[in-house]
């Protein structure tokens, strides 16, 4: 114990305590005064798995806390919500496993997780938190169904779709990984025929890709990764076509090319095996069955992987016609050419694409060169590749087009044989899952009036009790089997209809839960649009939205979603999250990910409980640059322990000497706090938490460097400092500043302001002479050296001005006071 009765420093002994008066004095009630300027900071909420937090998922969580600890403090309304994304796989597998139900184990889990997040000391709203599995809330997940329903923008489709047969169920194409497995399991995924909801993402590519230019405060990466899913090609559609026997027959085949200028060097077409016209010569051609067959177990990547063998089978008996000189050349069908990107044909120019050059030597198919350049001659001997795939050149063997430019010949020959067009690589999205654990899709089938939404006053449509809550693995889900909730009358006829059975992904919840929050703020989610209209209005949208992983899933569902309720007035914003931080990963000390497989998880309960939370919030954020992935060290929360250990020091110093303060104040110490208060706001504005921290610890080895030398800081300075330190480390200086006499909380006291007039780099100014008369002045940086001084000097405007070009004879400098220049 020290002279003053202060302990030394034991987080343990102050950080519960604070917590508990935190909570009981409700001092992170967020209030809706409309009149104060507000602050919505938003993690990517978790999903409450089985194995809780590990040291990776808190760092996104602390930043939010201390930014939002910042904002506070700066007079600002703030919103940091937090809740749980519970619906999906990942929550219902664990149930299987765990052989418990999904509405127990969620529960189970949020409460662990709860208590983890609890003992780091965050500042959340609790009164704002949501679940996405409450049916107060899922009712507005069916009711935005709904309404997209109603706009044409949900729709029911049997194309093929992605299955994997671990989980059962079908996936969106975001849910595949790029090698074509499962993101969930790893099972490779398959292609299944089954009635399926999908939402017409399509519709807002075009929005989606060019809004994305409206985000400056989003990563690159972030958005290059959405471009790039999104897909944009501009092209042409080109349509040949068709003969059976040398005789026309009704049926054309549209192509999408970006090479339209290749045109003339077209010897057949390749179909994608799903394409329509496969389907129509099917009956006739086993082969072709066959082929088709094989495809659908195949995955994407293996398509289009190239150096492979190239399989595909010929369409016997029809011919398509190619536009430009009426010749008839081959259709084939082979799985190199993709169902869903452009019309799923394409035009074959084995010359100058090595996909179809590999096809067609592979199948025997002509070839005709239709590009020259310097380098070749239209003469084959002389040709360096068997296949030329460059944008530069002169076309040949093309009629009138011969010796165009190729930028020039695709413009005139897309005018002329065909029509600009552009394709997209997103899909619509693929909106039902065959299982249990998810919100009920909000439609009714009827015999007599087919598909029937359910009136919105009937929502939220309940997920009902099961026994057995595992998939079927029909197609079904396992609604299916609870007839007394299948059964139900017609809306709009009252007769017999059955209820949808599948359900929503996993996405639908996060794809709005941000409106949630707001909502919660005035009711529990009440059911009436108009009731929230100027909440929304207030907090939307996000400030900053802080978050790791689905740069395309979650961030363009979302986007999605926001568009669309914009489009329908329900918010009036065009983004939902203008500034975007994305947040690296941490690593295990070995430098692998963590995970149960390599033993290798870092607890964070186990942390705190060894070094209090304070210091572990100061180590998550020390670690490294927040969007840089860094691997753990337990050894560095040594490291911040001992600091706090010394502001605990300081502090019992200025206590004890309080009255009989024999140092003297320092002047430097004080410019250095002032430095230290402008470094620490802007940082934090910027997300640069690392260094930070590292201003706030040179300036407490400065306090004690002063101290040694006869000098302290003052108490009115300290208590400044705590407060900055306060949102890192939010126990410690509430304790400390109690202790240095202030009765309110330091999370609620005013952000210290820094005196610019104190931080001004410390100029000095210096006269210039010439000829030892005065000519002017000029400031120079305290710590510049005399040669320096004497280089600025001469180059000096005024100075050359009354040199005149002579040559100096002398140059005199009177330290930190005055230069003169003599010349002859
Ligand atoms: C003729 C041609 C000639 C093509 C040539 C290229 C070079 P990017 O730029 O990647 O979007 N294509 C069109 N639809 C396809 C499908 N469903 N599956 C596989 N390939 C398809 O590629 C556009 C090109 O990809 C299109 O232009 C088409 O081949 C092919 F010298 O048409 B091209
Ligand atoms: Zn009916």
């Amino acid at each position: 114990m020290t002279s003053n009765g202060m302990k030394n420093y034991n987080p343990k002994k102050i950080e519960l305590k604070w917590q508990k008066k935190w909570e009981e004095d409700k001092i992170y009630k967020t209030s809706d005064d409309p009149t104060l300027p507000k602050q919505y900071i938003l993690d990517m909420f978790p999903y409450p798995s089985g194995e809780g937090l590990h040291v990776g998922h808190p760092r996104g969580y602390i930043a939010t806390d201390i930014y939002s600890r910042m904002k506070r403090m700066q007079g600002f309304n703030v919103l940091h919500p937090m809740g749980w994304d519970a619906f999906g796989l990942p929550a219902e597998n664990f149930a299987i496993a765990n052989k418990i139900h999904p509405r127990e184990a969620v529960d189970k889990n949020i409460t662990m997780f709860k208590k983890q997040l609890s003992i780091m000391g965050m500042d959340y709203d609790w009164s704002r938190e949501i679940n996405t599995t409450d049916p107060a809330f899922y009712k507005w997940t069916q009711w935005i169904f709904l309404q997209m329903y109603k706009k044409g923008l949900a729709y029911e489709s049997y194309e093929p779709i992605n299955w994997c047969s671990n989980c059962q169920t079908g996936l969106a194409n975001e849910d595949v990984e790029t090698d074509g497995t499962c993101e969930r399991c790893g099972t490779v995924v398959e292609k299944k025929p089954i009635r399926q909801w999908v939402l017409k993402i399509t519709d807002y590519a075009d929005r989606l890709l060019a809004d994305l230019d409206k985000l400056p405060k989003w990563p690159d990466g972030v958005k290059d990764a959405q471009r790039n899913w999104i897909g944009r090609r501009q092209g042409a559609e080109i349509e040949f076509k068709l003969t059976s026997g040398g005789q026309p027959i009704e049926y054309t085949i549209k192509v999408f090319t970006t090479r339209a200028d290749t045109l003339f060097g077209v010897t057949f077409l390749v179909l994608a095996p799903e394409h329509e016209l496969s389907q129509f010569v099917l009956p006739y051609q086993r082969e072709v069955e066959k082929y088709i067959e094989d495809t659908q177990k195949k995955f994407e990547l293996e398509r289009v992987t190239k150096n492979k063998e190239r399989t595909g089978v010929e369409l016997k008996g029809l011919m398509a016609v190619n536009p430009v000189n009426g010749k008839e050349i081959p259709i084939w069908i082979a799985d190199y050419v993709l169902p869903h990107y452009g019309t799923g044909a394409v035009m074959a120019v084995p010359r100058h694409n090595k996909n179809d050059y590999e096809f067609a030597k592979e199948k025997n198919q002509k070839m005709i060169w239709v590009i020259t350049d310097a380098e070749f001659s239209d003469t084959t001997n002389s040709i360096p590749n068997e296949c030329y795939e460059g944008t530069e050149g002169f076309l040949i063997n093309s009629d009138e087009f011969n010796s165009f430019s190729l930028d020039k010949a695709r413009e005139k020959i897309t005018k002329k044989y065909g029509k600009i067009t552009t394709s997209y690589r997103i899909k619509d999205w693929v909106f039902s899952r065959q299982r249990y654990w998810g919100e009920p899709i909000p439609i009714i089938h009827c015999d007599k009036c087919s598909v029937v939404p359910v009136p919105e006053s009937d929502l939220p449509v309940l997920l009902p009790e099961v026994k057995n809550y595992e998939p079927t693995g029909t197609g079904e889900s396992p609604l299916a089997n609870i007839i007394d909730w299948v059964n139900v009358p017609c809306p709009t006829c009252g007769g017999k209809a059955k209820r949808e059975t599948n359900t929503m992904p996993q996405w639908a919840g996060s794809s709005w839960y941000y409106l949630a929050y707001i909502m919660r703020g005035i009711s529990n989610l009440e059911f009436s649009i108009s009731k929230y209209k100027d909440v929304l209005k207030h907090w939307m949208p996000v400030d900053v939205y802080v978050g790791g992983d689905h740069a395309t899933r979650h961030l363009i569902y979302a986007r999605f979603w926001h568009k669309f309720l914009f489009d329908i007035g329900v918010v009036s914003s065009e983004e939902p999250f203008p500034r975007l931080e994305f947040l690296g990963f941490i690593l295990a000390e070995d430098g692998r990910k963590m995970s149960k497989r390599w033993k290798n998880i870092i607890n964070p309960d186990d942390m705190v409980d060894r070094f209090g939370a304070d210091s572990f919030r100061l180590y998550e954020m020390f670690i490294g640059p927040f969007e840089y992935t860094a691997p753990w060290n337990t050894n560095g929360l040594v490291g911040t322990t001992r600091f706090l250990e010394k502001v605990w020091k300081v502090a019992s110093r200025i206590n004890t000497e309080e009255n009989s303060h024999e140092l003297v104040t320092n002047n430097s110490l004080e410019i250095l706090l002032h430095k230290t208060i402008k470094k620490v706001s802007e940082d934090i504005e910027s997300f640069k938490f690392n260094t930070a921290i590292s201003t706030m610890m040179i300036y407490v080895n400065e306090i004690e460097s002063t101290f040694t030398k006869g000098s302290d800081v003052t108490k009115d300075d300290f208590k400044k400092f705590l407060q900055l330190l306060a949102p890192f480390a939010p126990h410690i200086c509430e304790e400390l500043r109690f202790l240095l006499g202030e009765k309110k909380s330091i999370h609620l006291s005013s952000w210290p302001k820094w005196d610019e007039s104190k931080i001004k780099d410390d100029k000095i100014k210096i006269i210039l002479q010439v000829n030892g008369k005065m000519r002017g002045n000029m400031n120079v940086s305290a710590n510049a050296t005399e040669d320096d001084i004497k280089e600025q000097a001469m180059q000096n405007e005024i100075v050359m001005k009354w040199v005149l070009g002579k040559e100096p004879q002398k140059v005199i400098y009177v330290k930190n006071r005055l230069v003169n220049i003599v010349v002859g």
